[in-house]
């Protein structure tokens, strides 16, 4: 079978980077490495520079992901610090400074950055949507229970793995990656 490695610390990334990649006959392998994160507005500048670190290291096949959620009422706070933003004031204060406001559309962007043959090539998957009022759900990690797709009513938590993986920032970076994939001669 077919294989990535994908250095990520994160193991819910783990497990649905393995499950959307199984319809395309990509296994997924966890790459124990340091991930190195400059500070850049954009994902893709983000995950570019970390596989350009790890490249020269690990070789061919070696993947690295960065995601961030773009609030656009906020100015696309907090985008890239999406994780630290998590960790320090969470999703209910995310929630706090969005209280009173209308327009509460958001963009989660996915940048996948693939070692091959010395270069570095990134596919991007985006998703739109808007932010809940209130956490619901207890599917996912991190934003998924306050993130509800464009088309859907549910969010990311509340629609089970399969359903987000169709729709989200992740399923179409790594499906853009697979199809890109099999159509070299991986
Ligand atoms: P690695 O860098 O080790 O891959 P990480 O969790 O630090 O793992 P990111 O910097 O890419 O990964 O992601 C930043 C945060 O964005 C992450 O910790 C989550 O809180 C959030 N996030 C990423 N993908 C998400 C998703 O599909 N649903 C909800 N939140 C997500």
């Amino acid at each position: 079978m077919k294989k990535i490695r994908v250095a990520t610390g994160n193991p819910h990334k783990l497990a649905e980077i393995s499950a959307i990649l199984k319809p395309f006959g990509i296994a997924v392998e966890r790459l124990e490495a340091e991930k190195v994160e400059v500070q850049d507005d954009d994902v893709v500048a983000v995950a570019r520079k970390a596989a350009e670190f790890l490249c020269p290291r690990y070789g061919d096949y070696v993947v690295v992901e960065d995601t961030g959620l773009y609030i656009d009422a906020l100015g696309g706070f907090p985008g890239p610090y999406a994780e630290y933003v998590y960790r320090t004031i969470g999703l209910r204060g995310v929630l706090k400074l969005l209280e009173g406001v209308a327009d509460r559309s958001a963009v989660f962007r996915c940048a996948v950055a693939l070692c091959l043959g010395g270069e570095v090539r990134v596919f991007v998957g985006e998703t739109r949507g808007r932010i809940a009022e209130e956490p619901r759900g207890s599917g996912g990690f991190g934003y998924d229970p306050i993130f509800i797709p464009e088309g859907s009513s549910l969010t990311y938590a509340e629609m089970g793995e399969e359903a987000k993986n169709a729709v989200s920032h992740r399923g179409r970076a790594f499906a853009a990656l697979a199809a890109w994939l099999l159509s070299s001669n991986f």
